[in-house]
């Protein structure tokens, strides 16, 4: 049976590489999944992707991703990341090691997003790297499965 990572994006991230590249860099989605795609395949994984703009399409994803036997999620979940208890407790009840995942150092910016509703039920935190934030949230997530 294949080895599947979810690669989980939130809000806006479908608009990366159109708009305000000096924050969040100029590849596309596509370009950052692609490239964990490969990655992935290198240490024998499989990486699905979705992006969606709803809370609860979030909260569905990952139920799915536990249902589906995927063994866990790197994540991004935009401004979800600040507000959402509902996240947070998919991600205590699916169970799945959750790397949270920014581009970037939140910590760096406003104080709104210096709090996360998730990162104290995630296995670790990255953030700052821009699209290599991904490929480290990856590997470190492949390492942990390994
Ligand atoms: O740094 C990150 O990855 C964030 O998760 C990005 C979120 C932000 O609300 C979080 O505080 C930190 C925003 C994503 C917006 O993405 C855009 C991409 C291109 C153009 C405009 C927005």
């Amino acid at each position: 049976m294949a080895r599947e990572i979810l690669v989980l994006n939130g809000p806006n991230l479908n608009l990366l590489g159109t708009r305000e590249p000096d924050v969040y860099g100029s590849d596309t989605l596509d370009d950052i999944v692609a490239n964990l795609e490969r990655l992935a395949d290198e240490r024998g994984y499989e990486v699905r992707a979705m992006q969606s703009n709803v809370e609860g399409e979030l909260v569905d994803a990952l139920h799915a991703a536990a249902s589906a036997g995927l063994l866990g999620v790197v994540f991004n979940p935009g401004a979800y990341t600040h507000t959402s208890i509902a996240l947070r407790d998919a991600i205590t009840a699916t169970g799945l090691p959750v790397v949270e995942t920014h581009l970037s150092n939140v910590h760096a910016r406003e104080e709104f997003r210096h709090t996360s509703m998730l990162s104290a039920v995630c296995l670790g935190v990255v953030l700052g790297f821009g699209p290599k934030s991904y490929q480290l949230a990856l590997d470190a997530l492949m390492t942990h499965l390994d």
